[in-house]
């Protein structure tokens, strides 16, 4: 069917069909994405973005199926979008945390959407800060994206959400390895789960001490321990301080501007990456060809083809 006599921003409010349908244009790229979008940036802005990102299995989907119904008890709407890691395989989004937050599915005030990370290499989907872009625009108070923190992710993460929350469990030396990941930067919350463990307390403290040791920062990050199924109110709390916090001077404009910034570079860098690998196709291949013939270094060709096709 053609879209083309849609309107260019259907009634993402009122209209849950209507939505899913505008958020699966968005993840489909190209010019009626852009179009959409268009239509929709101006209607941005209004939703607390809330990112929760750590190693897989800390907890994440569980403390997100615990927390919307609260913040939907306190009269909040919520979108969740979870960026599932891609197989190898199928590069299809696994479904399981669909299935974990069945709980709130019944509700018109949460709309969940799993999105697939497609091998976008060493980066979040495309379609993520778009899909966000959108569900802002609908109307939603609090918009939660939650990411595996294992890659590049993480440095992405920072640039969508108000708030990035990392998530570590006491288990297999989370703590450690999210300080060489480069984690701890980026969290302006610090959420231990799986605190009936008994090695959260002593995690928690051990972060406390990296925080303490690590210098003055404008806002140092609280270190909260939760218990994914039941006990997130400390988190809700550590958000509220986080929000506040953000709330003065122009703090939240400036994050969200630095965000925009570091958005647009990565976009743009990609679009020229495509273009770039396009063009240069036969040439790689040929100069790949002579690398492995002994004729030349690796470094040599590439900086050979950067000079050719730098135009
Ligand atoms: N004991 C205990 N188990 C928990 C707690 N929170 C979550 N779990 C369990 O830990 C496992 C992983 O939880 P998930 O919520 O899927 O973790 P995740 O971080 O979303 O994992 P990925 O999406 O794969 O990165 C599940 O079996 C949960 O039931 C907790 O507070 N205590
Ligand atoms: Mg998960």
């Amino acid at each position: 069917m053609s879209e083309a006599g849609l309107p260019p921003l259907p009634d993402l409010e009122g209209d849950r069909g209507a939505l899913a349908r505008a958020v699966s244009r968005v993840e489909a790229g190209g010019d009626e994405a852009r179009t959409l979008l268009d239509a929709a940036w101006k209607k941005t802005g209004r939703a607390r973005r809330i990112g929760l990102t750590g190693p897989p299995g800390a907890g994440k989907s569980t403390l997100l199926a615990t927390l919307v119904p609260l913040l939907r008890g306190e009269g909040k709407t919520v979108g969740v979008v979870a960026v599932d890691p891609s197989s190898p395989y199928t590069g299809g989004a696994l479904l399981g945390d669909r299935h974990r937050m069945a709980r709130s599915a019944a509700d018109d005030g949460v709309f969940v959407r799993s999105v697939a990370s497609r091998g976008a290499a060493g980066g979040l989907a495309r379609a993520v800060p778009a899909v966000l872009d959108l569900l802002d625009a609908a109307g939603f108070d609090v918009l939660c994206v939650e990411t595996v923190g294992v890659g590049q992710t993480e440095m992405d993460i920072a640039a969508l959400a108000d708030t990035v929350v990392v998530v570590l469990s006491p288990e297999s030396g989370d703590g450690v390895q999210a300080m060489k990941a480069g984690l701890l930067e980026i969290a302006d919350v610090l959420c231990v789960n799986k605190a009936d463990r008994p090695d959260a307390a002593t995690l928690a403290s051990e972060l406390e001490q990296m925080f303490d040791r690590g210098g003055e920062r404008a806002w140092r990050p609280p270190v909260v321990c939760t218990e994914g199924r039941r006990e997130v109110g400390p988190l809700r709390e550590a958000l509220e301080a986080h929000a506040a916090w953000l709330g003065q001077d122009d703090r939240l404009q400036e994050r969200r501007r630095r965000g925009l910034e570091q958005r647009l570079q990565r976009l743009f860098v990609s679009r020229v990456a495509d273009h770039l690998l396009e063009r240069a196709g036969e040439r790689l291949k040929a100069e790949a060809a002579e690398v492995a013939a002994g004729g030349i270094s690796v470094e040599t060709a590439a900086a050979r083809l950067a000079k050719e096709f730098e135009a």
